[in-house]
């Protein structure tokens, strides 16, 4: 007989979701689109589908403990509630997200948002583990983060901490942000803020896909390349300024575009060396170890977290 708690992180563009052992092992993954315009009930129908078919797939005696979900939006995680979400999650603000699942589904649920859950997988079981103090950020649909301090998550004094995608960013002027501002970095270096900057620079107005964007610079397409670099130089320099507020050990970055690799990072790490202060010269930026499944292995954690697991 096995326990298990499912992590589900859920996404402006996909919610992802698996069973997680007691020692942080993700043993089976579910990939569903998120119904992102439908509105709230349409989510958590989509999150009740996900955790059903993982639970349904398990054998019998084996036990799932918990859920832990970690979404986008910024959540007051000791009432499971989402505060506000950004136009990625539409209809999402508000949610009384523990409630409504346990209701349907009977296992403890507790939820925080994506970049805190993708912080709790790295700081305990991929790249952030042994640092004390370190800025994580998210790169997907949108850009999220999360701040560990002193070894322990904070979420500020209006859960928002962390929530860095936000930031006005040098060469971003007047792109619009889903959060309805202008000029922030998520709307510079996000996947789909990539994938539009590459759109309006090729003429190519078909491809609305990072991964094809991706497969063309790698294949020599320079305006592809020159997008992916661009924003990842920008990208560098913003978290630069954050380091040099927040002056971590580390800076681990994770999500979808982090994916990218060789494109991606150089320019990166070139736009964070050289806005760092001195004394962050050799500050490492880590590539999330636990790759796509970092939010969904943290999310899981929540569940032992906030104790309600039975
Ligand atoms: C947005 C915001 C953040 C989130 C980030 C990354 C909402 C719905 N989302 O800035 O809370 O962390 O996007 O989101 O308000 P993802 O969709 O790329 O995972
Ligand atoms: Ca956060």
């Amino acid at each position: 007989m096995n326990r298990w708690r499912i992590g589900v992180d859920v996404g402006g563009t996909k919610i992802a979701a698996g069973l997680v052992s007691t020692t942080g092992l993700l043993d089976e993954r579910l990939v569903l689109p998120t119904p992102a315009t439908e509105g709230a009930s349409a989510i958590l129908g989509t999150v009740q589908r996900a955790v059903e078919t993982l639970r349904a797939s398990l054998p019998p005696g084996d036990v799932v403990t918990g859920v832990g979900i970690g979404t986008g939006g910024v959540v007051d995680h000791a009432r499971g509630v989402i505060v506000s979400a950004t136009g990625l999650l539409h209809g999402w603000a508000g949610t009384r997200v523990a409630d409504e699942l346990h209701a349907r589904l009977g296992l403890p649920v507790a939820i925080d948002n994506d970049g805190n859950a993708l912080a709790l997988g790295e700081h305990r079981f991929g790249a952030g583990r042994g640092h004390q103090d370190v800025l994580y950020v998210a790169v997907g649909t949108g850009i999220g983060g999360a701040l560990v301090l002193g070894g322990e998550l904070r979420r500020g004094a209006h859960h928002s901490a962390g929530e860095l995608g936000h930031q006005p960013a040098p060469g971003a002027e007047g792109r619009p942000c889903s959060c309805g501002g202008r000029g922030h970095i998520e709307a510079a270096a996000s996947g789909p803020s990539i994938t539009a900057a590459y759109r309006e620079r090729s003429g190519d107005t078909q491809v609305t896909d990072l991964r094809v964007v991706a497969a063309r610079a790698a294949a020599g397409d320079g305006q592809a390349a020159g997008a992916i670099e661009e924003a990842a130089t920008i990208l560098g320099k913003v978290v630069a300024g954050l380091a040099n507020t927040v002056d971590p050990e580390a800076v681990v970055i994770g999500g979808g575009v982090a994916q990218l690799g060789p494109i991606l990072w150089p320019p990166l790490e070139t736009g964070f060396r050289a806005g760092t202060l001195p004394p962050l010269a050799d500050v490492p930026v880590l590539p999330a170890l636990l790759g796509p499944t970092a939010a969904i292995v943290g999310a899981a954690t929540l569940v032992a977290d906030t104790g309600s697991a039975a």
